[in-house]
């Protein structure tokens, strides 16, 4: 039996919906005209997402019967072959994504991977675990070559970025604008595979500069998210982290830096690894012009002073 005659249906936002995969094998998705096959229903369950649901429709229990599903976002129906090829067992479904086996590619687990669909920096899904439903990131697929998972972004002010714990653990923001991905997925993506980190700055007067390193992983939440680095690996921008390497996250309402008498996330206006207290502050107060200002936007080595950055941006890169 011809292959490409295994079309997969689902009903999900094109977001959700870049690849799907079942028994091993890995589909991606293409339009059938606004059409979903919904015919020969073999089990009905709830599911987290259209990689779950084509999960559940490989089990072994189905005995190889489920070729197609559909997925509404909640409930997941594996359907079998037949009817499939009468176009009549096709019903209209805007938005709807067919999948073909013929294309064979794998999910994207992070940026790298994402490379495969878009060249176009922008928001993807990754799926970052086969358990995992997904996670919507923004992928510079522009700089050094792409395949950068975007973390932080400071730009124009405005977000606050003078929050609480609660807040920096899950992330806040706009992922298009400026915003922070969060604590949790940090540690849940640095935990999963080996990543390098990169900082770039810009200045007021249009200067930029970035800075490399090896080996970014945050610890889990017992450890407060300390940071791990292994040595800078290249850039302009002076080295402003080591510093903070094997740091415990702090938060004006979380007080785990090494200063004993004093909070350096509110001495700064910010929430990073302070250590007694930085030597960068890229979550410190945004700044609309050139200010000399340790709770500002700061990088020392960049020129060895306290004046504030225009924008910043952190983002890793599967090594
Ligand atoms: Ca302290």
């Amino acid at each position: 039996m011809a292959s490409f005659l295994l079309v997969f249906a689902v009903l999900l936002s094109p977001l959700e919906a870049i690849t799907v995969t079942a028994r091993g094998n890995y589909y991606k998705n293409i339009n059938h005209d606004g059409k979903a096959f919904t015919g020969n229903i073999l089990f009905e369950s709830p599911a987290r997402s259209a990689k779950h649901c084509a999960l559940l429709c490989g089990q072994p229990e189905h005995r190889g019967l489920c070729e197609t599903f559909t997925f509404d976002g909640d409930v997941c129906r594996g359907h079998g072959m037949l009817g499939m090829f009468n176009t009549s067992s096709f019903v209209d479904a805007p938005g709807a994504r067919s999948f073909s086996k013929n294309w064979e590619e794998t999910l994207p687990k992070d940026c790298v991977e994402a490379q495969r669909y878009s060249n176009e920096s922008g928001v993807v899904t990754i799926y970052p675990d086969d358990d995992n439903s997904g996670l919507q990131v923004y992928c510079d697929q522009d700089t050094d070559g792409g395949g950068w998972l975007v973390f932080q972004r400071r730009k124009d002010g405005s977000v606050d970025f003078y929050r609480k714990w609660a807040e920096y653990l899950t992330g806040f923001g706009n992922v298009q604008g400026e915003f922070w991905l969060g604590l949790d997925a940090l540690h849940m993506l640095t935990s999963r595979q080996r990543y390098e980190l990169r900082v770039d700055l810009v200045k007021f007067n249009g200067t930029e500069g970035y800075e490399t390193y090896s080996n970014f992983t945050i610890s889990d939440s017992s450890d407060n998210y300390r940071l791990h680095l292994g040595s800078p690996t290249g850039g302009n921008g002076g080295d402003s982290l080591s510093y903070h390497n094997g740091m415990q996250f702090s938060t004006r309402d979380a007080d785990h830096d090494t200063r004993i008498f004093g909070n350096c996330a509110s001495e700064h206006h910010g929430a990073w690894w302070y250590k007694s207290c930085a030597m960068s502050n890229l979550n410190g107060r945004y700044r609309e012009s050139r200010e000399w200002a340790s709770e500002g936007i700061v990088w020392y080595y960049f020129d060895n002073t306290q004046y504030n950055f225009k924008s910043a941006e952190m983002k890793m890169r599967a090594m």
